[in-house]
């Protein structure tokens, strides 16, 4: 992804997921706002944004972070929010094994407490080893943690996933996670 792109993205992450207010912007309750109001704030905010490049961070963006609705007039961050709204996301049935990226530093409280969504609504997990990785990596010496999700959804936890193939859910308790030997 090119600079500007890259820039694009991360200020539609910002007014998406955390600080819609920052440009006067309100989410509705899932998390949708409307095209022509987000260029219009980002226009009264001196942000330069139009709808073709809206449409090609959308469509480049490396990890499919913004979805269009269905009818294109509504644009949406698909996971990674902190201000409060309900993405509406089905249940759906994970692999038996998902994956976890985070860094080592956080190892000895995750043991105590288990994995907690912090300042997110869910925690978040991936299908594969080297995604999670890449996802640790952004925290410091990067660490995989093995979730047992298919043993979680037999104790009645839910999953969800987004549609950006992140898989979600509330918690994992430390019961459910894999920590290497090396690990400890
Ligand atoms: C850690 C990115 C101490 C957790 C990624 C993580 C992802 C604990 C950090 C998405 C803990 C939270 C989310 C506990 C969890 N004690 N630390 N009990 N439980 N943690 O950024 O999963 O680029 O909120 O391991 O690709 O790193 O934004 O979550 O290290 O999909 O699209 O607390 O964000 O996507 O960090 O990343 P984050 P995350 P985007």
């Amino acid at each position: 992804m090119d600079k500007h792109l890259a820039k694009t993205s991360k200020f539609l992450s910002l007014v998406l997921r955390h600080e819609p207010g920052k440009i006067g912007l309100v989410l509705d309750a899932a998390g949708w706002v409307a095209v022509d109001e987000l260029l219009a704030a980002c226009a009264a905010h001196g942000v330069k944004l139009d709808r073709a490049l809206l449409e090609t961070v959308v469509r480049q963006n490396d990890k499919q972070r913004f979805s269009f609705s269905a009818d294109g007039t509504r644009i949406r961050a698909n996971q990674g929010h902190s201000v409060e709204i309900e993405l509406g996301y089905a249940p759906a049935t994970p692999p038996e094994l998902l994956y976890h990226g985070t860094a080592t530093r956080f190892l000895a409280s995750i043991r105590q407490q288990g994995l907690l969504k912090g300042a997110r609504h869910h925690v978040h997990l991936s299908a594969d080893v080297e995604t999670a990785t890449r996802v640790g990596q952004r925290h410091g010496q990067p660490v995989v943690l093995t979730v047992q999700a298919a043993a979680m959804v037999e104790d009645g936890f839910t999953f969800y996933l987004s549609a950006n193939g992140v898989w979600l859910t509330e918690q994992v308790p430390v019961a459910y996670l894999v920590l290497s030997a090396g690990e400890n």
